[in-house]
């Protein structure tokens, strides 16, 4: 069993729009206590100034299964979106959906129908090469020392390469301001940002991107750093208390934060499991 969305077929869906539509809308979002794959869900909170709060789930590995079976296709991350009088809560599972829907609601999609989709061409080939990335890294551990030296050797000479070869044209032909699409910070840069961010944590791709190679890239790193939004969000006492990854030792949870209730809902206490 998965947590199924409300039914569309015969039956309004006017009242989830409304809700989701909702400039006055809070969220939740349900996750690790981890950047993982939601900085840049984490960074739109911070740019469209939103309401939200971190949200845990209860046991993620617990036999029981019933985390899991709470969301849409039994991963994370989950978004809750609350309407303003809190009696109503419409969820949104898949974090490019839900990146999409907040950048589109907070005004990081461009100017114009063109500039849009333009913004999700440069999103939607950065993403391609971030899930190949991820699903390389979460193999790494677990497989064959010689295996995992052709694969990384694929994506060092390979993959990573051509992706900042590719972007750095069009980051060019922008006039390598900082940003993919006219003068403004765009889910494309947030998206490219991410994914060099990863890119440069790994000690054996950090060679790859330098400022000969990747000068654009790193003036929209940069742009992004230099948000104040941004730079706020990081100084967060709940930024500072996520984990890089879950492999690593758990940091006492902001008071903030709370476990999912399996509906979207803080139940206290915060507790540690995950
Ligand atoms: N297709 C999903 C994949 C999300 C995903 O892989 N989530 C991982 C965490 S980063 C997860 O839930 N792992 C736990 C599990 O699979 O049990 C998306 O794009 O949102």
């Amino acid at each position: 069993m998965v947590s199924v969305y409300p039914s569309s077929n015969s039956v309004s869906t006017a009242a989830e729009a409304a809700v989701l539509d909702d400039p006055q809308a809070s969220y939740s979002l349900l996750y690790f206590d981890t950047e993982g794959i939601c900085g840049t869900i984490r960074n739109l909170f911070a740019l469209g100034g939103a309401t939200w709060k971190q949200l845990y789930p209860q046991d993620w590995e617990n036999a029981d299964g019933l985390d899991k079976a709470s969301t849409p296709f039994c991963v994370l991350p989950v978004l809750y979106v609350h309407s303003r009088d809190g009696s109503k809560t419409v969820q949104m599972g898949e974090v490019k959906n839900i990146e999409l829907y907040l950048a589109e609601k907070f005004g990081y999609l461009g100017k114009n129908t063109y500039e849009r989709y333009l913004i999700g061409s440069f999103v939607s080939s950065t993403s391609a090469l971030w899930d190949d990335f991820n699903i390389m890294t979460a193999t790494l551990r677990t497989t064959h020392p010689e295996v995992m030296a052709d694969k990384v050797g694929v994506f060092m000479t390979e993959k990573v390469p051509k992706w900042i070869k590719i972007h750095e044209e069009h980051l060019a032909a922008n006039g390598q301001n900082g940003h993919y699409v006219g003068n403004q910070l765009s889910l494309a840069d947030l998206r490219s940002g991410a994914l060099l961010g990863l890119i440069q944590r790994m000690p054996q791709f950090q060679s790859l991107v330098t400022p000969e190679t990747a000068p654009g890239l790193l003036k929209v790193q940069e742009a992004i750093d230099q948000n104040p939004k941004i730079q706020a969000w990081r100084e967060s006492e709940l930024c500072k208390s996520l984990r890089v990854h879950r492999a690593y030792p758990p940091n006492p949870r902001h008071p903030s934060t709370g476990l999912n209730d399996r509906k979207g809902n803080k139940v206290a206490p915060t507790g540690t499991h995950a």
